[in-house]
């Protein structure tokens, strides 16, 4: 698969605003990626492939993570989170994906993880503040991506955990260590 097939092969799994979301996330992995050291071949391919399942019928997102091995425990949790796991398996078996990398950006792209790669901060943050995005605090996160992934994200998951608390929800630990492992980064960096 080449990579217009590719990108065609992904576009027709979601609607056309998913895939306008999409193609922001990939203009701004690459940016970022730019401006940060990454490597932006490998951003754009995470961030194609990121969604890739956001619009499958939930039951069979869980039968990927269920069927396959995937982490059992994300069952528990906001299915919300279980695209990003179960993307990174489709990425690697049906869109011949074999960069680790590649594969953990994917995977890590909504929860995060500690100590997040560059690739996976970098994805993690495009999805955040491509232009198509507007949630209260978006206008912040950018401003601070100007000068700081570690603060961008940081200040990204603080948002996304204080909604879910907000909304009497359960947080999926990951997002909670990786939250605690920017603060670590971000201390040792001042
Ligand atoms: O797929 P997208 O809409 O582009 O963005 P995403 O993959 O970051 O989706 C995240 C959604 O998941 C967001 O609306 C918040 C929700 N969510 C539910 N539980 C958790 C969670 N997000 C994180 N980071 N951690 C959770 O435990
Ligand atoms: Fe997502
Ligand atoms: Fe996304």
């Amino acid at each position: 698969m080449n990579r217009k097939q590719l990108i065609d092969a992904v576009k027709s799994q979601m609607p056309a605003a998913r895939w306008e979301h999409t193609l922001g996330v990939m203009e701004t992995a690459v940016l970022l990626a730019r401006s940060y050291q990454g490597d932006a071949d490998k951003a754009h391919m995470a961030a194609v492939l990121h969604d890739v399942c956001k619009y499958w019928p939930v039951k069979e997102q869980g039968n990927v993570i269920r069927d396959h091995g995937l982490p059992a425990d994300l069952l528990d949790y906001d299915k919300e989170i279980w695209h990003a796991h179960a993307g990174a398996f489709i990425a690697q078996r049906d869109y011949e994906v074999d960069d680790e990398e590649v594969l953990d950006a994917i995977r890590y792209h909504t929860t995060g993880r500690k100590h997040m790669t560059q690739l996976e901060k970098i994805v993690c943050l495009a999805d955040y503040i491509e232009p198509g995005r507007d949630f209260p605090g978006v206008h912040k996160i950018r401003e601070i991506a100007e000068y700081s992934m570690e603060k961008a994200l940081l200040t990204a998951f603080d948002g996304t955990i204080i909604f879910l608390l907000e909304k009497g929800k359960k947080v999926y630990p990951l997002t909670l260590l990786a939250r605690n492992s920017l603060v670590d980064e971000i201390n040792q960096l001042n």
